[in-house]
Parts: structure tokens; sequence; C-alpha cells
């Protein structure tokens, strides 16, 4: 028997349901869904006014200079304040659904001369053709201006309706991109499937970026085993050591392992 309150559809990928769209409207965010929905990424503009961004921008820089990117929600309580935003609660329930998951709350600090991060889309963890419903979202909290010459995101427009990561061709040529450009305190949002990279600073100075990603509620496993994973491994070997997730870069104390970051993304597409 059906249990009383299930729902037996599911929502479109571009669909606001009817809970959230109040709250859409009251802040004033449709065009940005629709933006989203139609063309994989958006910007919210003055997303929590000046004071909060340049705390924020004052504290990524300490961070940092303590070598601290990652795991930044643990830290100082403007993360918090900055993941909780509602705009960007409001875009993540639109995008990855209600009950979604905080993922990653990371900083970048780029100069000039720093390297491009290479293009790519941030459904690196799914194999192609990606799903209909956006699996994460990516918010990029952009605390200085986004220019060319300041080094911001380049998006290839387009891409997020192909469905899939970009070849190694694509990845070099970078045909067609284009720059994101907002004032500083805007948030460069999109979805997991447009094609991106940050840019190449050309100008002195720093763009401080906070990067927090949203996924959705099925990326989480159903137990919870850390607790007893030493002892499962010492019971079962490699095996067991992978089915917990030691052979990705996962669940790191730090964050994110990035010296197992392509074994990570190349498991996902085998
Ligand atoms: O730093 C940027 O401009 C892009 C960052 C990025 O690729 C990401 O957060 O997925």
């Amino acid at each position: 028997m059906a249990r009383p309150g299930t729902y037996f559809d599911t929502l479109p990928p571009d669909a606001i349901s009817d809970e959230l769209a109040p709250i859409i409207d009251e802040l004033g965010l449709a065009d940005n869904c629709r933006q989203l929905a139609m063309e994989g990424w958006t910007v919210v503009e003055n997303a929590a006014g000046e004071q909060f961004n340049n705390r924020l921008r004052e504290q990524i820089l300490q961070d940092a200079k303590k070598g601290g990117a990652l795991m930044l929600l643990a830290g100082d309580p403007v993360y918090a304040e900055a993941v909780l935003n509602p705009k960007l609660m409001a875009l993540a329930e639109f995008s990855v659904g209600r009950g979604h998951l905080i993922s990653q709350v990371a900083a970048s600090v780029r100069k000039k001369g720093d390297p491009m991060l290479g293009l790519h889309a941030d459904h690196n963890w799914l194999p192609a053709p990606f799903p209909e419903h956006n699996m994460l979202i990516t918010a990029c909290w952009a605390c200085d201006q986004y220019t060319k010459e300041h080094g911001a995101t380049q998006i290839i427009p387009g891409s997020a309706n192909l469905r899939r990561h970009p070849d190694a061709r694509e990845v070099e040529e970078m045909a067609g991109a284009t720059t994101i450009e907002c004032e500083p305190g805007s948030v460069a949002i999109w979805d997991g499937n447009i094609w991106h990279s940050s840019g190449e600073r050309s100008t002195e100075g720093e763009r401080v970026v906070c990067h927090i990603t949203y996924t959705r509620l099925m990326m989480r496993q159903v137990e919870d085993y850390r607790v007893h994973e030493d002892r499962l491994i010492e019971e079962h070997g490699a095996p067991m050591a992978g089915l917990l997730g030691r052979n990705d870069g996962l669940f790191d104390a730090n964050g994110f392992d990035y010296s197992k970051i392509v074994q990570t993304f190349n498991n996902a597409k085998r």
C-alpha cells in the first residue's frame, strides 16, 4: 500500500517545485533558474553585500596563508554564512533537489601567471552521457571583480547541452571560450555539465574565490562505516579498502587528496 504523502512523479529538470516557487520569487531568482536550466550557468549579483564580501575575502586570504584552502566549513563561521546564503540555497535546491548536501567548501587565491585549471565539467564524477537531472552545482563566490584580465572563469557556451566530458583536443583548444564577467560579491554558478576553466590572470593583484559545491541527495552513501573502516580493511584487505572509498581522493582528512585526482576521475569513467 502506498505510504500517505508519497510523491509518485518526478519534477522535470527545469521545473520549480510548488514549495520553492515563492522563495524563488521573493529572492528574484526566476531568471537565474531559467538561465541555469537552459544554459548551465548564471550569476547572482551582490549576493550578501559589500561588508560580507570583504569579510569572506579577508578570511580566505588568512586561511590561504596558513595553507588551508580546503575543508573550510569546519573553520571560520563566515564560510557557513556563505554556504547557507538564501540565494545559493534556493538555486541549489532548484538545480540539485530538495535535501541537497554540501560537498566541498574550498578557496583559491590566483595571481598573475598562475596556470589555468584546465577545461572540465564538474560532472567529473559521472560517466557520460550525463543524466538529465543535474547532480552537482558549483557556486564560485567572486570576492574580486571577474574580468578576463583578472583570470575570471572561462566557459564554453552551449557545452552544457552536450552532456559529456570534453575530449583532449577540446581541452587543448578551448574553442569558443567566453569569460564570466561580474562585480565583486557576485556568485558565478554552474551545473555539472558546462565546460569551464579558471582563466589566466594577466594583471597584478589577486583573484580571491570561495568554491562551494552542493550535490544531489543520492550521492550520499546509505550506511556510514567510517568508525569500522580500519578493522574491516585489516580483516578483508584491498578490495574492502576500495569499497570503503580508500582508492579515491574523497574524504581525505584535509578535504581532498589531490595526489589521487586523476585516478578518482578516471574511475568514474570506467
Ligand atoms: O577558479 C575558477 O575560475 C574555476 C573553478 C572551477 O573550475 C571549479 O570550481 O570547478
